[in-house]
């Protein structure tokens, strides 16, 4: 019975010969053959699979969206874009709250009683109900077209808060996943033509070890501490030397202050019950010097500095102990950084002024003293990169895509980013998926650094291993932004 109704259903219904010329299957094949054996293919079976393949149409047969959930074991969406060529699945990432004021709008259902409010089933109904009738037809490969659409014909709010950028980004990232397998390219060489680049660099890690700031159980008011080992060779080497530095650092922080002090935070990094932002400083100098790689592995801060400011716009670096008795006005806070790239080899800052401080922020910047990267500042957001590129405000761009929404939207401020002669940063958030996009992206790029978490904690390792498998495929022609390179990567603009 059963197999009757599938030869039933399966049985085309005009006459075989007839089927077969309407879908031009003999052409096709005949076609697909002949490259087959101009390309000598290896296998010839699978030569064909291939060739055959890459004669479907360039079309989005279907897009649905499902609720997945993120290392914070929150639902996050994932989107699934379906081609002749496969299915294609993404997750946009998510921020821990307070959200930067400029970031694009993160859809959640608010619910009380589901999730503590962070439901998405409106996000995933936006994307079967609203986005998926709108671009299903479509080629894969518009990927500006179908981000412009999304954002402005179907959201159109300028922040995303009708359709959500967790919703819109998930979507975004998918249809580049399609995008490149059509035209069979591997991601990271996708993203590289999409921005004319053909120059692919592995980036430096920056390494997350130690977490402080607003959600960290201890009384740090940097929100985080990262290494970079830029003495490296190779990004398989950085890898080898940041897990080293990362296991000395746990057997230093085990023996200072017990099992407990072990314990991850969101990122991988450790959170120890220090009292003092030095104190973290020197443990990480004595990790590096215990690894052998004093000179090699450097480091650098994310401030966070708008969970500082206080209602008469100093800054309070002890707002975790006591608030308000240490306030510093920006000369003095300019003045502690500039102690601290003294007695420390930090090679980075990331927002040591609020987000809207663009005055304190250009006069640290133009001390020269360090790389300094704006994440909050700028919320990667094209207009604002513009901006404060314009006013010498900062000289590095966290790239983080959720922060604006679409992939598009991330190219172009790593467009105006690179046009300023920045460094920029790709950037996770501190809730992730197993996604490894943004190795991709860093890559495609030409980033020269990437920030995706401590060496620990699989969402985080998702992003590092593709590195290594990315740098696997491109073989001698990889080059590893290494020594002064980490800074500055240009693109190899392709003629
Ligand atoms: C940051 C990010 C990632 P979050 O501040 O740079 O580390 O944190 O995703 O929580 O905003
Ligand atoms: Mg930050």
């Amino acid at each position: 019975m059963v197999g009757q109704d599938v030869r039933a259903r399966d049985l085309p219904r005009v006459p075989l010969d007839a089927y077969l010329d309407m879908h031009r299957v003999n052409q096709v094949v005949q076609r697909a053959m002949s490259e087959t054996a101009l390309a000598r293919e290896e296998i010839p079976e699978a030569g064909l699979y291939k060739h055959i393949l890459q004669a479907t149409p360039p079309v989005i047969k279907q897009l649905r969206g499902r609720v997945i959930y993120d290392c914070r074991g929150n639902p996050a969406v994932e989107a699934e874009v379906v081609t002749a060529k496969g299915k294609f699945r993404a997750s946009a990432p998510s921020g821990a709250m307070p959200p930067g004021r400029y970031e694009a709008f993160e859809l959640r259902d608010k619910v009380p009683s589901q999730f503590h409010g962070k439901g998405v089933q409106r996000a995933i109904k936006h994307i079967n109900e609203v986005i998926a009738p709108a671009i299903v037809g479509m080629n894969p490969s518009y990927q500006q077209e179908i981000d412009d659409i999304m954002t402005q014909m179907l959201d159109g709010t300028g922040n995303l808060s009708k359709l959500g950028a967790n919703t819109i980004l998930s979507v975004s990232m998918a249809v580049c996943k399609a995008g490149a397998v059509e035209c069979a390219l591997p991601l990271y060489r996708y993203i590289g033509e999409m921005v004319g680049n053909s120059q692919f660099v592995l980036p430096v890690p920056a390494f997350n070890v130690i977490n402080g700031g607003l959600l960290a159980s201890n009384h740090l008011s940097v929100k985080e501490f990262l290494i970079l080992p830029v003495g490296a060779n190779s990004f398989t080497e950085a890898m080898r030397m940041g897990t080293e530095v990362y296991h000395h650092l746990k057997a230093l922080i085990k023996v200072k202050y017990g099992q407990d002090a072990i314990n991850v935070g969101d990122e991988g990094g450790f959170t120890p019950p220090l009292n003092d932002n030095s104190d973290a400083l020197d443990l990480i100098v004595d990790a590096i010097d215990k690894a052998g790689y004093t000179g090699k592995v450097r480091i650098s801060l994310d401030i966070a500095a708008t969970s500082m400011l206080t209602e008469d716009g100093t800054y309070d670096m002890d707002f975790k102990k006591y608030s308000g008795m240490a306030t510093r006005t920006g000369d003095e806070m300019i003045a502690l950084y500039e102690e601290y790239c003294e007695r420390y080899p930090i090679v980075s800052i990331e927002d040591p002024f609020h987000q809207d401080d663009f005055e304190n922020t250009s006069n640290f910047t133009a001390l020269g003293l360090c790389q300094v990267v704006g994440d909050e500042l700028l919320a990667s957001r094209p207009q604002r990169v513009a901006a404060a590129a314009q006013a010498k405000v900062c000289n590095a761009l966290l790239l983080k895509m959720n922060q604006v929404g679409t992939i598009s939207e991330a190219l172009q401020a790593a467009y105006l980013a690179k046009e300023a002669r920045w460094d920029i940063v790709a950037g996770h958030r501190s809730g992730e998926s197993e996604d490894p996009f943004l190795a991709d992206l860093a890559v495609g790029l030409a980033c020269g650094q990437i920030k995706a978490g401590a060496p620990c904690r699989s969402e985080r390792l998702a992003k590092y291993n593709q590195l290594l498998r990315i740098e696997e495929d491109l073989g001698k022609a990889a080059v590893f932004a290494n020594g002064a390179n980490y800074r500055s990567m240009p693109y190899t603009k392709r003629t």
